[in-house]
């Protein structure tokens, strides 16, 4: 019988973790220390149950750390949708199940914590109904007639009690008949869908065996038409031996990508462990893998290994080999990474790897210190790759180093980390504007003459230009019109050089100076006094003057945006993107939500994802990229180089 791999869904606090650790200690499972508070990264857990590998996903229930839900999602056999029935159904809830079903992964859901005063599962189940598409079919159903609340098998029509592993049966209250048969009827009928002979014989004789129900629930399971509810309670234990027998007994047989290779796996996880160093987690899904040998990734790199462990409780346990379907965790193979294909041959091809979340949110980091500054590439080249979803990178016009994430709370979690794994201490800001400046006006016959007599050899070059604003977006050119001979012509790269290095920095607040053109017509020279130097000197404040002639202006980048929000919200994010200066390119619909494209000012859309989640109640992401430069309007403008004198200054 192969390893399961079960991934843990739900919102935060919804019990995840308590779920988790109730069934390593219902198999018997030791731990030394489960994962409290919230769960900010996958943790894998291995037990055996009825001589089968079992391992647990736990996830971080938060919209910031979706990324890690996705992996978990792409490599388990099944998910379990954990519901917290003491609070109004989540909308994360339905976000998991519509990855989950993208993904093919089968799901059933528990709903949890009914041991509790506050708990409403009957509402709950009523409302996952409306949330989730698919039909719910309950297997465990609960009376309060009685407490603790009497529950029923719908399979075995009977109420059960537990104690450990062992289930006894006992007949349930006569009053609940009706609703009971009902539930039954629906549980039957479910099943007899999965095939054409549970039909025939359904229809003949009304009814199916505890076998051929168990049967049906599985294929359509596995086949993703059903979403089978369990119901407990992951604080007193109530419900999960039930769940755990039942689980096994329609566990789906998930297909997974295929390749032509014989033994490969995907790598989900990467961990760099205070002891252990790095960890690469990866799922077998074909073949074996021995103790030893050479490692090839779908990227091209191979490696040698020596040990592979397994996940055994919350702690590894080196083991000679690993089976298909199991989960087999490498140490220290520097090129391994989160989604690569890993073999033990050669690899032509790869496991497609799922689109990760948007990057919506990103922050400039100043290192504290010298040895902080020296410290941080290496730990953001780690911290890379524990988190895919995550992406340090040097800002070339303004010199800071970003790092963009999901959003506020996945980046001030990874600042901590920063400093409580790797030991490096940032300041964290929000990012400079990287701002343009052209010029509105031609100019021309501007003329510059750079003249020095201080003893010995002298100074002197004249330059005469014509300066020209471009279209946006067309950078720089350089023209030499020069006629006659009053400069030699070997000056002429100088003069080119002087116009750029002027460029650098622009005359209103020192940002860089594009779209403009330069024509180098004429100027005057002296045959000793005259040199590259003097040339260059010349252009620069001969450009400088042109600039301070033109009409200069700031420019700002915009981005353009494309922002999906449930259709009840369109009217607020259009509202607000008008009130940051947006301009609407088009809206139209994309599945259950709408699709809204836009323009806007990157220095309004810094905190976007803070404004799109409080307007669309988390359920809003957006995509961004760096579109083009637009005039900054002139009282915006005033105070941005007031902002930059006030710096200048200090
Ligand atoms: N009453 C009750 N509380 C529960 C139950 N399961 C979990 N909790 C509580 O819910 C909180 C969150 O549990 P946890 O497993 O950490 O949630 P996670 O964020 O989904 O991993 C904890 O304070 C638990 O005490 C349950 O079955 N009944
Ligand atoms: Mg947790």
């Amino acid at each position: 019988m192969s390893a399961k791999v079960i991934a843990i869904l739900g919102p935060t606090e919804s019990g995840k973790t308590f779920l988790i650790e109730k069934l390593l200690s219902l198999t018997q499972q030791k731990i030394k220390n489960i994962q409290r508070g919230p769960t900010l990264h996958l943790t894998t857990y291995g037990t055996v149950f009825n001589s089968q590998k079992l391992y647990l996903l736990d996830t971080p229930g938060e919209e910031n750390f979706f990324g890690e839900v996705i992996w978990a999602i792409n490599v388990a056999d099944l998910g379990i949708l954990v519901v917290d029935s003491t609070s109004p159904v989540k909308y994360h809830l339905y976000r998991l199940y519509q990855t989950a079903r993208d993904c093919g992964l089968p799901l059933i859901v528990f709903i949890n914590k009914i041991d509790s005063e506050k708990s409403s599962w009957g509402q709950t189940i009523c409302d996952l109904q409306d949330l989730l598409e698919i039909p719910h079919v309950p297997l465990v159903y609960g009376f309060n007639t009685a407490t603790p609340l009497i529950l029923v098998d719908l399979l075995e029509e009977a109420s059960f009690t537990e104690e450990n592993l062992n289930i006894s049966y006992e007949p349930y209250p006569e009053i609940h008949q009706d609703r009971v048969k009902k539930l039954r009827e629906n549980l039957l009928e479910v099943s007899a869908e999965a095939k054409d002979d549970f039909i025939e014989k359904y229809l003949e004789t009304g009814t199916l065996t505890k076998e051929e129900i168990l049967e049906g629930i599985r294929i359509n399971l596995e086949e993703g038409r059903i979403i089978p509810i369990f119901l407990g309670s992951a604080l007193t234990g109530r419900g999960l031996s039930l769940l755990l027998r039942r689980l096994l007994e329609i566990f789906p047989k998930r297909t997974f990508y295929t390749l032509s290779s014989t033994n490969y796996g995907l790598i989900y996880k990467t961990i760099y462990d205070p002891y252990a160093g790095k960890l690469s987690y990866g799922r077998i899904f074909s073949g074996s893998f021995k103790a030893e040998g050479s490692l090839f990734t779908s990227r091209g790199s191979e490696e040698k290994y020596t040990q592979i462990f397994t996940p055994k409780g919350d702690s590894l346990e080196a083991t000679k080999e690993l089976k298909e379907r199991e989960i087999i965790i490498f140490s220290k193979i520097e090129s391994l990474k989160t989604g690569d294909t890993f073999s033990t041959d050669l690899l032509p091809e790869a496991i497609p790897t799922p689109p990760l979340p948007e990057q919506m949110y990103t922050l400039a980091l100043h290192p504290i210190s010298k040895a902080d500054e020296d410290k941080i590439s290496s730990a953001i080249h780690k911290l890379e790759e524990e988190d895919p979803t995550i992406r340090f990178f040097r800002d070339d016009e303004t010199r800071e180093l970003l790092v963009s994430g999901v959003g506020k709370l996945h980046l001030e979690r990874t600042i901590e980390k920063l400093q409580e794994k790797f030991g490096v201490k940032v300041k964290a800001s929000l990012p400079r504007v990287p701002y343009r400046e052209t010029i509105k006006k031609p100019v021309n016959g501007v003329i510059y003459r750079h003249k020095k007599q201080s003893g010995g050899r002298g100074q002197f070059a004249e330059v005469h230009f014509n300066v020209y604003p471009l279209d946006r977006g067309k950078g720089f050119e350089f023209e030499e019109t020069l006629t006659g001979m009053n400069v030699p012509r070997n000056y002429v790269p100088a003069v080119e050089k002087g116009v750029r290095e002027a460029m650098e920095k622009g005359i209103l607040a020192g940002f860089p100076v594009v779209d403009v053109k330069v024509q180098f017509y004429d100027g005057k020279s002296h045959e000793v006094d005259s040199s590259d130097l003097a040339f260059k000197i010349a252009s620069f404040h001969c450009f400088k003057k042109a600039l301070e002639q033109g009409n200069p202006v700031l420019l700002e980048p915009y981005l353009e945006l494309e922002i999906y929000v449930p259709d009840d919200t369109v009217g607020d994010v259009i509202g607000d993107l008008n009130s940051r200066r947006g301009r609407i390119l088009g809206i139209e619909k994309s599945g259950k939500q709408t699709k809204i494209k836009a323009y806007a000012p990157m220095a309004e859309t810094l905190e976007y994802v803070v404004t799109l989640h409080g307007i669309t109640g988390g359920r809003g992401y957006f995509r961004s990229s760096l579109s083009h430069y637009e005039e900054v309007p002139a009282l915006i403008a005033e105070k941005i180089i007031s902002q930059y004198k006030n710096e200048a200054n200090r």
